[in-house]
């Protein structure tokens, strides 16, 4: 197969997603449209090497979301999972602030070695996606390496350090997303954007600068998403100043902006035709529309399945109502 070969007939809406708070969405907007009318694109900033193999956070999270094997204790990695190899390598003196299960690392192992035979992360992201029986399309935004660099006062920082093994203790004083803007944005999403039959861009309630801003960075998305004819709609990741999950909060006051619903609708105010927000943010719709983008005031809470579906459901609702 050959990234030609990507069955991509079909798509109506392009969801760009981040992990957690984007495969709830995702996950709804598979209960409530064909599988088939769905692209995700998925945040490849997280990508690592450990332990000699290739790590993909977010597309893993997706992945394990719509397979329905995603843990929810941990909110990343696999439910049922045993430690076993942690363990030992633990007892060998290994490297263990990263914590891999066994059964999630299987996949890193096999999309590493796919990886290592000369296979694109697309094409080896579509095989692992068809072997758990996830049926809608889960790509990267490019076959090229993005990386999320993180600046701090101690110096850069790759972004799994940062996350993971200094658990977002540093300042944030820069971010940076390396090889975004020489990597080759994916034909299969290009074709897809230019598709006359495409109805909306959906942009799922992720961080914006941790999980978006590497996806709209690569090959300048950002700027393809404000020339492209038709809605582009994002669900704020905030309630009030509360961030679904995650250092939002944290990150935005260090990068200079406030942590609300409000702030994101004017970091995103040139691509945004629509924004869903929260019934607790309703008083911030009237700014939020001098901005030039119309508001959906909706439940965003996503801790159930019908609540995906619902918000899902609205998000669809809502775009089919505007037209640019
Ligand atoms: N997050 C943690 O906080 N601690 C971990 O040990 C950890 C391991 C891990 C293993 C595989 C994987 O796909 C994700 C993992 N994550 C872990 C989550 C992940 O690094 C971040 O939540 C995402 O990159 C942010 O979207």
């Amino acid at each position: 197969m050959s990234t030609a070969d990507i069955d991509i007939a079909g798509c109506r809406y392009v969801v760009l997603s981040g992990g957690v708070g984007g495969a709830k969405l995702a996950q709804g907007l598979s209960l409530c449209r064909p599988a088939e009318e769905l692209l995700v694109v998925g945040n490849i900033g997280d990508d690592f090497e450990h332990w000699g193999l290739h790590i993909s956070p977010d597309l893993d999270t997706l992945m394990y979301t719509l397979a329905g094997v995603a843990n929810p204790e941990l909110g990343w990695g696999r439910a049922a999972e045993t430690w076993h190899v942690l363990e030992a390598v633990s007892e060998l003196g290994g490297e263990t602030w990263f914590r891999l299960g066994d059964r999630d690392l299987a996949v890193h192992i096999e999309r590493s070695m796919r990886l290592k035979t000369g296979a694109p992360l697309s094409l080896v992201t579509v095989a692992l996606c068809r072997a758990f029986g996830v049926s809608l399309l889960i790509l990267p935004p490019t076959d090229d390496r993005v990386r999320t660099i993180v600046e701090t006062p101690g110096g850069p920082l790759d972004f799994q350090t940062y996350f993971v093994r200094d658990r977002c203790e540093p300042v944030i004083t820069g971010l940076r997303y390396e090889g975004a803007s020489e990597a080759a944005l994916l034909p299969a999403v290009i074709t897809v954007l230019e598709d006359p039959e495409l109805k909306a861009v959906i942009l799922c309630p992720s961080n914006p600068f941790l999980s978006l801003d590497p996806i709209l960075a690569t090959a300048d998305l950002r700027s393809r998403l404000q020339r492209c004819k038709v809605p582009v709609v994002a669900v704020s990741p905030m309630i009030g100043s509360r961030a679904f999950k995650g250092p939002t909060t944290k990150i935005m006051a260090e990068l200079g902006y406030e942590a609300s619903t409000l702030s994101i609708a004017r970091y995103y105010a040139d691509i945004l035709d629509g924004y869903v927000i929260d019934g607790a943010d309703h008083h911030v719709s009237r700014q939020i529309e001098d901005l030039d983008i119309r508001v959906e005031v909706t439940a965003t809470l996503m801790e159930t399945l019908d609540q995906k579906l619902n918000l899902a459901a609205d998000v669809v609702a809502f775009s089919e109502t505007m037209q640019r």
